[in-house]
């Protein structure tokens, strides 16, 4: 488990014992910017007290994306199978974990706890938010052709041997960017792609640390990928050029409901295609 933190010390000993009550078995990384309320000192007590709890301690705030680079990256080093992402000010639910790491066991690379299958909700949100994420999450998935409906999502699990074969240290984005950036990978890697339904719930405790620079860095990330994706094969830069497709290695494919081929009024990709394929698969 990969736990990013900043200022995060009226929240996270909740959080390490609600994964410790969901998942007892599960070692867990805190990584923090060197939070001035203590947050580290804490997650290290409660690591002193029940054990199972590392924290890397980073010299300034250094934002999301570096944190979970950081984290993935300590994880793989360590010869962790699995790892997990998610937010410390407890909008995600540890009691959701078995969910996310049995979609694993069922055969996906990547599962997301998602907001937006039938089972998910966040109750808490007016109006005006949702369609705000909404929005920006079927702008993604259309851009970019992928069939997951919450690619903004925080609150994962990764087999590492995707995670290996993602360029990690490469990876430009932060805040809601990074997470869309990793399946956009994921699928390009032909990674299996699977959601699960999740309750997200605003934090109470603690402030916010996202700003408005993550979405529009993240909307303009997006559009770059997108049109590059719109470009022919041989302009592509090295993230698609000569991979092999992943529906060549895995025969046929279910593909992404928004994807290009299926709004070009393809149901299957032709074999002189460069793109790659992925599963993405829904459960409720
Ligand atoms: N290490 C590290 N953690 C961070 C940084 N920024 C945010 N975090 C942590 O990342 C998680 C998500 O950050 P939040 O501020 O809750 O952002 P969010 O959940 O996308 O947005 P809200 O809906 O406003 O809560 C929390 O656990 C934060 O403590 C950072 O720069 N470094
Ligand atoms: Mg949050």
């Amino acid at each position: 488990m990969v736990l990013p933190t900043y200022e995060e010390s009226q929240n996270i000993r909740e959080v390490l014992a609600g994964i410790r009550t969901a998942l007892p078995e599960a070692s867990v990384l805190v990584v923090d910017d060197s939070s001035p309320d203590g947050t580290a000192e804490l997650a290290e007590a409660f690591g002193a007290e029940r054990g199972n709890v590392s924290v890397l301690r980073r010299p300034c705030k250094s934002g999301l994306g570096s944190a979970y680079r950081e984290g993935f990256a300590w994880g793989m080093r360590n010869g962790f199978d699995v790892l997990v992402e998610m937010d410390a000010d407890l909008s995600h639910d540890p009691a959701a974990l078995p969910s996310l790491v049995e979609g694993l066991e069922a055969g996906a690379d990547l599962v997301v706890g998602s907001r937006y299958v039938p089972g998910g909700s966040i109750p808490e949100w007016s109006l005006s938010r949702r369609l705000l994420s909404r929005a920006g999450n079927a702008y993604s998935a259309w851009m970019l052709g992928l069939g997951v409906s919450d690619l903004t999502s925080g609150y994962r699990a990764y087999r590492s041997s995707l995670l290996g074969r993602v360029d990690l240290a490469s990876v430009r984005a932060d805040g809601y960017g990074f997470q869309i950036e990793m399946v956009y990978r994921a699928v390009a890697e032909g990674g299996i792609v699977r959601e699960v339904p999740i309750r997200f719930v605003d934090r109470t405790k603690g402030s916010s640390k996202m700003s408005g620079r993550t979405i529009v860095e993240a909307l303009t990330l997006v559009t770059l990928w997108g049109a590059r994706e719109r470009l022919p094969t041989r302009s592509r830069p090295a993230l698609r050029q000569g991979r092999q497709p992943a529906w060549s290695r895995r025969g046929p494919v279910r593909r992404p409901r928004s994807s290009r081929w299926a709004a070009s009024g393809s149901s299957a990709p032709s074999a002189d295609r460069q793109d790659p394929g992925a599963e993405v698969q829904s459960e409720s």
